[in-house]
């Protein structure tokens, strides 16, 4: 058996917690893991359809998120939660509310490289000034200071990535 656990990646829009988060869930799905992926298509457009992108809304979307991930902890999932969650005291309550089941990991991506993927054009359009509160561009993302894991999409694979968030989480 495996410990409950939520894997909570951070990072700017196109950093690559999604990919990473997908990746990781394939691997641990071929050891007979029992996963939950968690991110914006299956939560903004449901449970969260009703908050957007200010201050008070990213707070309200990752409150319940929290919620939600301590609830699939509790059913013995491994939860993969893939947000910006731009905000340090947001990461903390979640930290406070999952304990020892909470696993953060920094997706450190430098903005350049992430405006320069600019994977759904948004990028382009918050610069254009047509999204106002995007995160790097006129919204802040306060970076984690003491993450349980960081890693460089920049100048590592995919594969190698999951290799080193597995040797982190399931030692
Ligand atoms: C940031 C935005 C915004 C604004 C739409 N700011 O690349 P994506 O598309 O899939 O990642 C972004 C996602 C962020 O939603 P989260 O629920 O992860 O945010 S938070 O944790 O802060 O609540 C981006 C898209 O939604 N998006 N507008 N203004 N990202
Ligand atoms: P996010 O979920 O953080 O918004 P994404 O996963 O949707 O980001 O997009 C990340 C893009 O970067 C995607 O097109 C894959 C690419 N990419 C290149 N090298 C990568 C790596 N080592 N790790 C993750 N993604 C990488």
């Amino acid at each position: 058996g495996h410990k409950a656990l939520c894997i909570w990646f951070t990072g700017l829009s196109g950093a690559g917690k999604t990919t990473l988060a997908n990746a990781l869930e394939r691997r641990l799905h071929t050891e007979n893991i029992k996963t939950f992926s968690l991110d914006g298509d299956n939560i903004r457009c449901g449970l969260s359809s009703d908050l957007g992108f200010s201050e008070s809304d990213r707070i309200e979307n990752l409150r319940r998120i929290g919620e939600v991930a301590k609830l699939m902890c509790e059913a013995g999932l491994v939860v993969t939660a893939a947000f910006v969650s731009p905000f340090k005291k947001d990461r903390q309550l979640i930290r406070n509310l999952l304990g020892s089941n909470f696993f953060e990991v920094f997706v450190n991506t430098p903005l350049e490289v992430c405006e320069q993927r600019d994977v759904k054009g948004l990028y382009q359009k918050a610069r254009r000034g047509e999204i106002s509160n995007f995160t790097g561009i006129n919204s802040p993302f306060e970076q984690p200071q003491n993450p349980d894991l960081q890693v460089n999409t920049v100048n590592q694979t995919i594969d190698q990535l999951v290799n080193t968030i597995l040797e982190a989480v399931l030692p």
